[in-house]
């Protein structure tokens, strides 16, 4: 059956499609890991839509497929394009330039090439699959340069863009070679959704201070590159966080076979007292470093012991292609040796480090048996991993120690806040999160609930796509603007 020709009200594009085709296990296709799809599913479930991304396997993309209500339409991607615009320029120019720089960004002008090449295909796609006067869903910083490609394609569309990641102050934005074509490139869209306010704080000094446009509350004004210089646009910025599906993940945790599997994982670490956790994919920006030696130096002084201590470290495999992520699980492999080496005994281990996926029900049922959940990135866009546990915890029990680095942390105050890269104060407020009254911890459980729930990631869609409907102006405001 071709499914060519067919066209969509709502058409998202991301990087990846939500799910990546399987060679084991007789074939098909299985959900992608990560915190965009994570997202996204529950939202698209219940929409008509279309979906733009490439399919996880270098070379011809495969035809386009429906996956329940959605329509697939895979973007080919060839090895260099892999390794220079996804590997390069997304992941080691972009990312750490976005992520304060915690690691030093490297530039190539092929990489910026390649970039190009790739965001021009992903915006073709998008103008073929998008009904007249559709709405065009693009995400992240993979793809900035869509929004202004998919409008000169289509000027009929209503565009929008999210960013899963931070911002960058200007001063960091600034080292870019390409940072005026990369706001250009995202001016071509109508709303622009970031994390946190301080995002969209960064992005308009952004455009006032490399483009000199004018900036009004939270929209930019100005006239579009090569165009007639009477004719301007406004765009609206606006922070939208992004969440969790609270119910499902809710409803997961109080399933039979979760408490179960929560009480077989206690039992199979021998018990421990307090049960750690860590959760994260494996990247630099998530503190790993930090959260090990807070976690050493407490065994060092005595302060807990294992194994009536233990720690859990799940580390899921990540761009292990590019050079800082490889140096980066050298490091954390050699570090969770040392201190077992030091600290394990026979039967006994001082860190579960587990480097590999587990299907969602196995997370949930990792959530609900920890007592304290590590979540210390330096620097992190959102941080599902952080609601996701507080989802499950429909028992309140269970302590959040929280990196204010990360954009949950401006929704999550009743968390135990930290700062990783004070190693005494994280060490404090591990033992804090450990010796807290059970009361105040349930109180404070509760209360992070209540908010999860209140702002879940149907919220969020609903929320962003309002937003988008009626940019420049607020949702329910009157119009506005040129
Ligand atoms: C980016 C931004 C922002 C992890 N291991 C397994 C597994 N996971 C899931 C987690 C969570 C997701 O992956 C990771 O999401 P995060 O938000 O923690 O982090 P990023 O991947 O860096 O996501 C981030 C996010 O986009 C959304 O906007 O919050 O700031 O960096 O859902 O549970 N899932 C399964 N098995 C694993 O082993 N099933």
């Amino acid at each position: 059956m071709t499914l060519a020709g067919t066209t969509f009200d709502l058409v998202v594009a991301a990087n990846r499609l939500p799910v990546h085709h399987v060679v084991d296990d007789g074939g098909g296709w299985r959900r992608s890991p990560g915190g965009l799809v994570t997202a996204m599913e529950p939202v698209m479930q219940s929409r008509e839509a279309a979906w733009v991304g490439w399919a996880g396997e270098p070379g011809p993309a495969p035809e386009p497929f429906r996956e329940d209500r959605l329509y697939l339409r895979p973007v080919s991607l060839t090895p260099v394009e892999i390794q220079e615009y996804y590997e390069g320029f997304s992941n080691d120019t972009l990312w750490p330039i976005y992520h304060d720089v915690i690691v030093p960004a490297t530039f190539h002008r092929t990489w910026w090439n390649t970039y190009r090449t790739v965001n021009h295909r992903f915006a073709q796609a998008v103008a073929e699959v998008a009904a007249p006067g559709a709405t065009v869903w693009v995400h992240d910083y993979q793809l900035q340069l869509v929004p202004a490609m998919v409008r000169a394609l289509r000027p009929d569309v209503r565009i929008g863009w999210f960013d899963h990641i931070p911002f960058p102050p200007v001063e960091l934005f600034a080292q870019l070679p390409w940072r005026k074509e990369l706001v250009q490139g995202l001016l071509g869209a109508d709303f622009l959704g970031f994390q946190r306010t301080a995002d969209v704080s960064n992005f308009l000094r952004v455009c006032r201070r490399l483009l000199g446009d004018s900036t009004t509350h939270d929209t930019v004004t100005f006239t579009p590159p090569g165009g007639d210089t009477s004719v301007q646009r406004t765009v609206r910025a606006g922070a939208i966080p992004i969440s969790v599906d609270f119910k499902g993940l809710d409803a997961l945790a109080r399933s039979p076979e979760v408490i179960a599997r929560a009480a077989e994982i206690r039992a199979s670490l021998g018990n421990p007292e307090i049960l750690m956790l860590g959760v994260d994919r494996l990247d630099y920006t998530k503190g790993f470093k930090q959260r090990l030696k807070a976690y050493e130096e407490l065994l060092q002084d005595k302060a807990i012991v294992s194994p009536t201590v233990t720690l859990m470290l799940v580390a899921l495999p990540s761009r292990e292609h590019i050079d800082a992520y490889r140096v980066l699980r050298e490091e954390v492999e050699a570090t969770v040796g040392r201190i077992n080496g030091e600290y394990s005994a026979l039967g006994s281990t001082a860190v579960h480090y587990l480097h590999q996926f587990y299907p969602r029900a196995e997370m949930a049922a990792m959530f609900l048996a920890a007592d304290v959940m590590l979540v210390t990135p330096l620097r992190d866009g959102m941080n599902l991993v952080a609601k996701e546990y507080v989802a499950c915890r429909h028992d309140l029990g269970g302590t959040l120690v929280l990196s204010e680095f990360t954009g949950a942390w401006n929704e999550l105050h009743e968390a135990f806040t930290c700062n990783p890269h004070d190693i005494e104060g994280l060490k404090q407020t591990i033992m804090l999160a450990i010796t807290t009254p059970g009361d105040d911890r349930r109180r404070r459980m509760k209360a992070l609930r209540r908010r999860v729930a209140d702002h879940d990631v149907q919220r969020w869609a609903t929320r962003y796509l309002e937003s988008l409907a009626s940019a420049p102006s607020r949702p329910g405001r009157p119009p506005t603007g040129p």
